[in-house]
């Protein structure tokens, strides 16, 4: 099959790239280095020393004789966007081309209006360029979990069946988004459901949870391969944060109380989950929704996890609760179903000690590369980046 991956120099879009290759589908990817980009604006970096593009796909080539192809540019440029459809003719685009990042979108207006600019505008153009140039191909994109944050009531995966005043119907589940930049993935989520049921285009949205984990059977192959890990407050996310905070004495940053809970899952079930989709594409003008994670936890849950795990390994980890920057609920309800990719085949790697350790591991090979300063959250949901760190408001009594 041909597979075009938007954002494939990214944390997913790399591995991604390398798992359908070796699985004999001819890929190419599409970048135009954003996130490497924004990591030098905020003064912050991967933890693993990543190659250039360029470089992966040379070496990819090198040790497995398949090609990747690479088109470098901005899905905001619709003349670039025309021109990788015509000449690729995709059957299957799997879309991670956005910024992925909450706090980065509320640091400011700037930061807001760009990362809606970049997300929403992008999107917009691969479904145009669908509908011109590959009407038949399937658009596997990157929803978030949080699109439907974490209402009173149990999370359907998409849609809700209501009962209203004596009628019934299926109507997309409720949102409400706790970020900037969960916002632009539920206008992308409308924009598409639109463009399924106007053009007849085929869509999964990919609804997935916090992802974390740095090995894939690609990556492992070789570390000029190896894929990107961020930790710093923007790109990186809470128990790859926590690994790193571990490693370097720092004490684990659960904000608030820490009951906030989340699904979760490791990044080689994303690489099943989007093989699953693409394998078992939607109908003609379908637009389906899958939730995509595998457990559930709160953040407490996890840092607990984590300084188990160091226990195990002979560090001495301290949890200690932090002035919540974001805005959000620290306790709540939290039911959400995710059945359907289970039933198309996924198997599971649930949270075991044993990874939490590989991943400590792994950080404590790369631990002089790590940015001290990176790690502590100061972006702030009400006021944007007041460049004041968030303080430790109690400390977990130690173990
Ligand atoms: N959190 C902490 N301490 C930290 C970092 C985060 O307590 O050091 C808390 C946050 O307040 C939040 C939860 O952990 O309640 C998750 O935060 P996160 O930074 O790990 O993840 P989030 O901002 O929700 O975003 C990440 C990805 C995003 C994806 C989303 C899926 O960056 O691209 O859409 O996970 S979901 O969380 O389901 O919305």
């Amino acid at each position: 099959m041909r597979i075009l991956i938007l954002g494939g120099d990214g944390y997913l879009g790399w591995a991604t790239a390398m798992h359908f290759s070796k699985r004999g589908h001819e890929v190419a990817v599409v970048d135009n280095f954003l996130r490497r980009r924004l990591h030098m604006e905020r003064g912050t970096d991967s933890l693993t020393p990543i190659h250039s593009l360029q470089e992966r796909v040379r070496v990819w080539g090198e040790l497995t004789g398949k090609h990747i192809a690479t088109y470098i540019g901005d899905l905001q440029n619709w003349q670039f966007v025309e021109h990788v459809f015509k000449e690729f003719r995709p059957e299957t685009i799997v879309h991670y081309g956005q910024i992925p990042s909450a706090p980065y979108s509320m640091i400011d207006v700037h930061h807001a209006v760009f990362t809606h600019q970049n997300n929403v505008i992008g999107n917009l153009h691969v479904l145009f360029a669908m509908r011109d140039y590959a009407p038949e191909s399937h658009l596997v994109k990157l929803g978030t979990m949080g699109e439907y944050g974490t209402p009173n009531i149990d999370i359907e995966e998409g849609y809700l069946e209501i009962e209203h005043k004596g009628r019934k119907d299926r109507l997309p589940f409720p949102k409400i988004p706790g970020s900037m930049y969960h916002l632009t993935k539920v206008h992308d989520s409308h924009n598409i459901h639109f463009t399924c049921r106007i053009w007849g285009l085929r869509a999964t949205d990919l609804n997935q949870g916090v992802v974390y984990g740095i090995a894939t059977d690609e990556s492992e192959m070789d570390d000029r391969l190896i894929n990107r890990f961020d930790y710093d407050e923007s790109f990186g996310t809470a128990l790859n944060r926590f690994c790193v905070q571990a490693v370097m004495g720092i004490p684990l940053t659960v904000y608030g109380k820490g009951g906030q809970t989340r699904g979760y899952l490791n990044i080689r079930d994303t690489l099943q989950c989007v093989e699953l989709a693409t394998l078992n594409p939607a109908a003609k003008g379908e637009f389906r929704v899958f939730n995509q994670f595998t457990e559930q936890f709160s953040v407490r849950e996890l840092a607990l996890k984590v300084q188990e795990a160091g226990r195990q390994l002979g560090i001495s980890v301290e949890v200690a609760h932090y002035e919540n920057p974001r805005v959000e609920m620290e306790e709540h309800y939290y039911n959400a179903q995710h059945t359907k990719l289970l039933e198309l085949g996924l198997k599971p790697h649930f949270l075991s000690e044993e990874l939490v350790e590989s991943v400590i591991n792994r950080v404590n090979q790369f631990k002089d590369r790590v940015i001290p300063d990176a790690v502590v959250p100061r972006i702030r949901w009400k006021t944007g980046d007041q460049e004041k760190k968030v303080e430790i408001v109690q400390r977990e009594p130690g173990k």
